[in-house]
């Protein structure tokens, strides 16, 4: 058969080499053919995902940034400072953490999703127009986020005022000022060159970006063990995959931003600096618990449960 995957980037970002390296998996070790759809092919990421519960579509990648509108749940994300920041860390997390392999399985579940990996796209920066070192700096700044209300919230408690947007909106956002900050991982900042629209990097290491990738529920339950399987498979092999490819690739995407754009400044925030962020994040968690009820506190002790054995590695 023909399966049809959609994602929200162009096919040589990264969920698009996830994406590839998929089919390649899948097209080697059966007769099924996988039809890749990148950004802009068949809509925004609320499109794309309205398309997989509809059944129109078999496979979907849809960031917890969007998800989270739909699934409350998924805003964990966004509960800034929780995710850990080596490369090592987050590696072992995600392969290894039973809220997200299990838990976060059967959330999905109940929305006709069928979860097969989440992944981490890298570590996300802020981009603006003039520099900042503190909450107070972000004051008026109209900052866009992806659509789900905790993001919302997260940017508020960081003095910012934020405006959530499909990303089809944010380059023409910036460039007619309705929106003067952003942010995202550097590969993104460069393919989508945001540095043409922006002026200013800055690492807050408040989060790194998480992605998800998902079948229609119906179609994967009807689907024969073996190509269960398979699909499992080619899911691993692509995780595996995409971790390899990111390496270093921030550092490489920095540089041709600023091969592009010699005078984009670089600013690193100092332990010192993020700790006035860093307090912000206590609000924001007790937000998720309000958005999520029960079901958001059980899931938000497995999680760090699972984040502590993985930065004890
Ligand atoms: O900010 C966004 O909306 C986009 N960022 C990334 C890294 N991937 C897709 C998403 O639409």
């Amino acid at each position: 058969a023909t399966w049809r995957y959609a994602f929200e980037e162009a096919l040589t970002d990264v969920q698009g080499v996830y994406a590839s390296k998929f089919k390649e998996h899948i097209e080697a070790n059966s007769d099924h053919r996988i039809q890749l759809f990148p950004y802009g092919t068949l809509g925004e990421s609320a499109d794309i995902m309205e398309q997989t519960q509809a059944g129109l579509l078999q496979f979907v990648d849809q960031s917890p940034g969007f998800t989270g509108s739909l699934i409350p749940e998924a805003q964990i994300f966004f509960i800034p400072y929780l995710l850990p920041e080596t490369q090592e860390a987050l590696d072992h997390f995600f392969r290894n953490s039973k809220a997200i392999n299990e838990d976060f399985k059967s959330i999905y579940a109940q929305h006709g999703l069928e979860l097969l990996k989440m992944f981490p796209e890298g570590e996300v920066v802020v981009t603006t127009q003039e520099p900042f070192d503190s909450p107070a700096g972000l004051d008026g700044v109209k900052v866009r986020v992806m659509t789900n209300p905790l993001l919302v919230e997260s940017y508020k408690a960081f003095g910012a005022t934020p405006t959530p947007l499909p990303w089809g909106e944010v380059y023409g956002g910036l460039q007619t000022n309705i929106i003067q900050g952003q942010e995202n991982p550097l590969f993104w900042v460069e393919s989508a060159k945001m540095y043409e629209v922006t002026d200013v990097i800055t690492f807050t290491g408040h989060n790194n970006f998480t992605t998800a990738v998902m079948a229609n529920k119906r179609f994967f339950d009807g689907l024969p063990a073996e190509d269960q399987k398979l699909v499992r498979d080619a899911m691993q092999a692509a995780f595996d995959h995409i971790m390899e490819y990111q390496k270093g690739l921030s550092e490489r995407s920095l540089a041709k931003i600023l091969e592009q754009k010699p005078e984009m400044k670089v600013v690193h925030l100092t332990a010192e600096q993020r700790a006035p962020f860093r307090a912000a994040a206590e609000n924001v968690e007790a937000k998720f618990i309000d958005m999520t009820g029960d079901s958001g506190k059980a899931l938000l002790q497995q999680f760090k449960q699972d984040l502590e054995a993985a930065k004890a590695q």
